[in-house]
């Protein structure tokens, strides 16, 4: 039970209650609250299969609180708070935690139900990054490595496709085909790799609506989540949003004819992004903003893929075939999305 943690921040546990939160896959999440059933605090427990350095992810918040503090800026960024002892982060035998304080007023949307929460997160996201337009980014440290190396992640899937289970391999012949079929996908990463006019920048690389903290009238407030935020391109966050705001159904539907694209939600995304970012972005990678959806839906179907290739060692499975249900389910927006 993690409200053992709390005397370590000076809180007393029995005036607090803990309940889980949220529903990711790779973290673990539970709310703090007074005895008036007040949320006060986020409390995560952070995969360290994952992310496998917990002093990186301190390093970065560290980063982004000084650049804000010394910039005077507006933007409002719940950071991890400080033990008795000066820690933002608790290691214990189970892994690392972390507590948030939590955003008064805020709710989270698991869905993104309609075009106005899009733009509204799009914003955020946008603004979050506009926000650190100063800061050198080779300051911040890669929490995962590779993480949205599309070359790297066709290597994992090429060796799962060596390594993998055969049997699996044989039934997913149909998603492992279309996949290799649309290798031009990572073509064209790898010329935006080596192109300048593509820039790094400070990105935050999990963009479900989730990871947006809202306010009772549907206004967006803040991005929340930090872990996976390092250098990286527009088309990670911007992909992200298309790759999970697009359809009404998720990642996780088994009926395909449930995902497809929703007319308006593009178009909100984009305007949205762009609100803080039109005056940063260079007119190549303006250029690839559909292109940031085929990127990032093209990826999560191949790690789908190859997890489940791999015997669901990432991901997990909680029956037989998820991650090819996911990976197909992927592959079908892929299709719906488009060719740019
Ligand atoms: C993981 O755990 P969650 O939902 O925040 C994954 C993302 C994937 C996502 C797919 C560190 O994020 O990259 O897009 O699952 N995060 C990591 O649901 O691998
Ligand atoms: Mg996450």
């Amino acid at each position: 039970d993690p409200i053992r943690l709390l005397p370590l921040y000076g809180l007393d546990p029995s005036s607090y209650s803990v309940r889980t939160h949220g529903a990711g896959l790779i973290n673990r999440t539970w709310v703090v609250s007074d005895v008036n059933d007040k949320p006060l605090f986020v409390l995560q427990r952070v995969n360290t299969n994952v992310f496998k350095g917990p002093e990186d992810l301190a390093h970065n918040m560290a980063v982004l609180g000084e650049h804000l503090s010394v910039a005077l800026s507006d933007l409002l960024l719940p950071l991890p708070i400080e033990t008795l002892a000066g820690d933002r982060t608790v290691v214990d035998r189970s892994g690392f935690y972390r507590l948030i304080p939590f955003v008064e007023g805020s709710t989270v949307y698991t869905v993104c139900s309609d075009a106005s929460q899009a733009f509204e997160a799009a914003l955020q996201f946008g603004r979050f990054t506009s926000r650190f337009e100063g800061l050198d980014t080779s300051l911040l440290r890669e929490t995962i490595p590779g993480f949205h190396d599309l070359s790297h992640r066709w290597l994992q899937f090429e060796d799962a496709l060596r390594d993998g289970d055969a049997s699996r391999m044989g039934q997913a012949s149909d998603a492992i085909d279309l996949l290799k079929s649309r290798r031009d996908i990572v073509r064209t990463y790898e010329r935006i790799r080596e192109s300048p006019s593509f820039r790094l920048r400070v990105t935050h690389h999990d963009t479900k609506i989730s990871n947006v903290l809202f306010d009772g009238k549907g206004r967006g407030l803040c991005v929340i989540d930090l872990d996976t935020v390092m250098p990286g391109r527009f088309i990670s966050d911007v992909g992200d949003m298309f790759r999970t705001y697009l359809s009404p159904a998720s990642e996780e539907e088994s009926d395909f004819d449930r995902v497809y694209v929703r007319p308006g939600f593009r178009e909100a995304i984009r305007e949205g992004y762009l609100t803080h970012m039109a005056g940063l972005l260079t007119a190549e990678e303006l250029e690839h903003f559909d292109y940031a959806g085929e990127f990032m839906i093209y990826m999560q179907a191949l790690r789908f893929l190859t997890d489940h290739l791999n015997g669901d060692v990432y991901y997990g499975a909680a029956y037989e075939g998820h991650n090819l249900v996911r990976a197909r389910n992927q592959i079908r927006l892929l299709e719906a999305f488009g060719r740019p």
